[in-house]
C-alpha cells in the first residue's frame, strides 16, 4: 500500500459518492495513481448515510446514475424514484463493473491534509491513523457532509432513541407503534413523517417552515417498462448536461404574464399532474426571477394542497395565505402522501413560531404550551451544508494558513473548484459550483470531466503544482452573489446561502446561473491558457 514510507499516489480523493467514483474510474483510465479514502463501511455516498426510512432521491432514475452506455445499459432501478436502498445497489453494480472497491480505502474518515511546498504534495491522515501521500487531492465529499442539529436546551438528556437523519442506525429503527417526534419539514422531514404515519402510534411535527412541496408521482418500475424508459435515455443525458439544473428538463422560454390565465392554468395542471420538478425546474423562466410571476404559481400550489388537506387549521399552518417565502426559493421536496398523512388524527403539526422549542427532556419535547413525550426523536434539521464537509477537515496550505480559518468570514472559490493559498487541491460539488441545484450525477460528470481533463493538463504539461488566484476567485465570488442577487433566492432563509446555521455568515453557496453558463466559464478560462491559475 501506498503510505508516507513507501510512495506517493498522484491523487487521493475523498468520497466514494458519485463525484469521487467517478474521479477514481476515469483517473485511473488515464494512468494516475488514485486512491479513495470514505468514512463509511460501504459506497452509496449521501445514501450511506441516509438511509431513514423513506430516503429517496428527488431525481428520477433514469437520470439519477452516470450517463456512460455500458452502465445504463444493463441497470435500471425498481421505482421511478429510487429509495437509498435501490441506489445502494446501483452503487454496487458499479462497483462489480468498473471494478473500484480494491482502490477505496473504507471506514476510515480523513482529519487533516497539510500542503508541502516543498515537494509539492500532500500529507492526508485519517482517523485510523494512517498517513498517505498525494501529488494533488480532489475532495468529494458532497453538499451534505456535516449533519446539523439545533443547539436546543437540554439536547442531549433525551433517554430513549434519538438521531439526526443524516446519521440514522444502518441496522434500522422499527418506529411501528412508537410515538414519534420529527423536527424538520424539509426533504427528510417529509420523507420521514410519510413512512412513520403507516404503523407509527402518534406522530408530532415541528414546523419552522412550510415545505412547498410538489407530487412525486411515483411508479413501481416492471420489466417492460424498465426498457421502455431506456429509450430514450442518450438524448435525456445529453439534455441534463444542457439543462439550468442537471435535469433533464427545463425552463418554458417565456414569462407568466406571456400568455393568458387559462394557458397558465392549463400547463400547471399539466406540470402537476406529470409530478417531479417540473413546477420548479420546467416553469415560467421567470418564476424565480420575479415576485408577482411566482404568486401565481405559490397560489396554485396552495390551493392544490388545501383541496387535499382536509382540516383547515393544518391545511393553514402547511399552506398559508401568505408564502412563507417565494415558491421554489428553498428547495421544495417531492412528495407521495405528505398532504394525505397529515390528515390522520394521530399526527400532529406543531408550529414552532407560534409554539416554540423551550427544551428537549429526559421524555421529550417542552414547547411554550407543554411536554410531549416520544418514543423516537427525530432530527431531520439538514445541514452545514456545502462547507462542512470540507471545513470540518484540517486543511492546511501554504504559509500554514488552514481552510476553515480562511472561509470562516467569507468563502472564495474559483468556480467552486479550487481556492487561492491551496495548491493542488480542488473540489468537485463543491461551495460556489451548481452543487445544490444540481441532480447529483450530472454534476459528478460535468464538474468531475472539468476535474480530470484539468488534472490531466498539468501532468502532460509536466507541471508539479497549480494554484487558483485572489483575482480569479474574487471574480467568482462576485458573479455568484450578483446572479444570486438578480434572483428572488435571497427571499429565504436557506442553506443555499449558508442562512440556515444560527451564526454563520450568509453568503452564496451555490452556484445559482445554471449548468451551461457555468460551462461557458470553464471554457473562457481554458481558451485563455487555464488563466485562473498559475501553474508551475
Ligand atoms: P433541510 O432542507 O435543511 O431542512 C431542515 C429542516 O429543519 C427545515 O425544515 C428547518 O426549518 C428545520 N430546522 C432547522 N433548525 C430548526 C430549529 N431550531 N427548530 C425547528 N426546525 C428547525 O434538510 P433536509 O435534510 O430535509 O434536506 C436537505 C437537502 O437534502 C434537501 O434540500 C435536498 O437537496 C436533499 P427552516 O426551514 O430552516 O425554518
Amino acid at each position: 500500500e501506498l503510505d508516507e514510507t513507501n510512495g506517493v499516489l498522484d491523487v487521493l480523493v475523498v468520497g466514494g459518492g458519485f463525484a469521487g467514483l467517478y474521479q477514481l474510474d476515469q483517473l485511473r483510465s488515464r494512468g494516475f495513481s488514485v486512491k479513495v479514502v470514505e468514512a463509511g463501511d460501504s459506497l452509496g455516498g449521501i445514501w450511506y448515510w441516509n438511509c431513514y426510512p423513506g430516503a429517496r432521491t428527488d431525481s428520477t432514475g433514469q437520470i439519477y446514475q452516470y450517463s456512460r452506455e455500458d452502465l445504463w445499459k444493463e441497470w435500471s432501478y425498481d421505482e421511478l424514484y429510487p429509495s437509498w436502498s435501490g441506489v445502494r445497489d446501483y452503487f454496487a453494480y458499479v462497483d462489480g463493473k468498473l471494478d473500484l472497491s480494491r482502490d477505496i480505502i473504507f471506514s476510515t474518515r480523513v482529519t487533516s491534509a497539510d500542503f508541502d511546498g516543498e515537494r509539492n504534495q500532500w500529507t492526508v491522515r485519517t482517523d485510523t491513523g494512517r498517513t498517505l501521500r498525494a501529488r494533488s487531492v480532489v475532495i468529494c465529499t458532497g453538499f451534505g457532509a456535516k449533519p446539523y442539529i439545533p443547539n436546543i436546551k437540554g439536547l442531549n438528556s433525551f433517554a430513549a432513541e434519538s438521531h439526526h437523519t443524516a446519521l440514522w442506525p444502518q441496522e434500522g429503527l422499527d418506529m411501528a407503534g412508537k410515538r414519534v417526534g420529527i423536527i424538520g419539514t424539509g426533504s427528510s422531514g417529509v420523507q420521514v413523517t410519510q413512512e412513520a404515519a403507516a404503523d407509527a402510534e402518534q406522530i408530532t411535527i415541528f414546523q419552522r417552515t412550510p415545505n412547498l412541496a410538489l407530487p412525486m408521482r411515483q411508479q413501481q418500475l416492471t420489466g417492460q417498462l424498465k426498457e421502455k424508459l431506456k429509450e430514450h435515455l442518450p438524448e435525456r443525458f445529453a439534455q441534463r448536461r444542457r439543462s439550468f439544473a442537471g435535469f433533464d428538463m427545463d425552463f418554458i422560454q417565456k414569462s407568466v404574464f406571456e400568455v393568458s390565465d387559462e394557458e397558465r392554468a392549463d400547463t400547471y395542471e399539466q406540470m402537476w399532474a406529470t409530478g417531479g420538478f417540473e413546477l420548479w425546474l420546467a416553469n415560467y423562466q421567470d418564476i424565480l426571477l420575479d415576485e408577482h410571476a411566482n404568486r401565481t404559481m405559490y397560489d396554485f400550489w396552495r390551493n392544490k394542497v388545501h383541496q387535499r388537506v382536509t382540516d383547515p387549521v393544518k391545511a393553514e399552518k402547511l399552506a398559508p395565505k401568505d408564502p412563507p417565502h417565494p415558491f421554489g426559493t428553498k428547495r421544495p421536496s417531492l412528495e407521495q402522501n405528505f398532504y394525505d398523512v397529515v390528515n390522520q388524527e394521530n399526527v400532529d403539526i406543531v408550529d414552532v413560531n407560534e409554539d416554540p422549542i423551550e427544551r428537549i427532556s429526559p421524555t421529550g419535547v417542552q414547547t411554550r404550551s407543554g411536554l410531549r413525550e416520544f418514543d423516537i426523536l427525530v432530527f431531520a434539521t439538514g445541514f452545514d451544508a456545502n462547507r462542512g464537509g470540507i471545513t470540518s477537515i484540517d486543511i492546511r496550505g501554504t504559509n500554514d494558513q488552514l481552510l476553515s480559518h480562511k472561509w470562516s468570514e467569507r468563502l472564495d472559490t474559483f468556480m467552486g473548484l479550487a481556492t487561492a493559498g491551496f495548491p493542488n487541491l480542488m473540489f468537485v460539488y463543491g461551495p460556489q459550483s451548481p452543487a445544490g441545484f444540481c441532480n447529483g450525477p450530472t454534476c459528478a460528470e460535468v464538474q468531475g470531466e472539468i476535474v480530470v481533463d484539468f488534472l490531466t493538463h498539468v501532468r502532460d504539461g509536466g507541471y508539479q503544482r497549480f494554484e487558483t488566484s485572489e483575482d480569479a476567485e474574487q471574480s467568482w465570488t462576485a458573479h455568484v452573489e450578483e446572479v444570486f442577487h438578480m434572483s428572488l433566492f435571497p427571499r429565504a432563509k436557506s442553506w443555499y446561502h449558508g442562512a440556515n446555521i444560527p451564526g454563520k455568515p450568509s453568503q452564496m453557496l451555490n452556484y445559482s446561473g445554471g449548468l451551461p453558463s457555468y460551462f461557458d466559464h470553464w471554457e473562457e478560462n481554458v481558451a485563455a491558457g487555464y488563466k485562473a491559475f498559475t501553474l508551475s
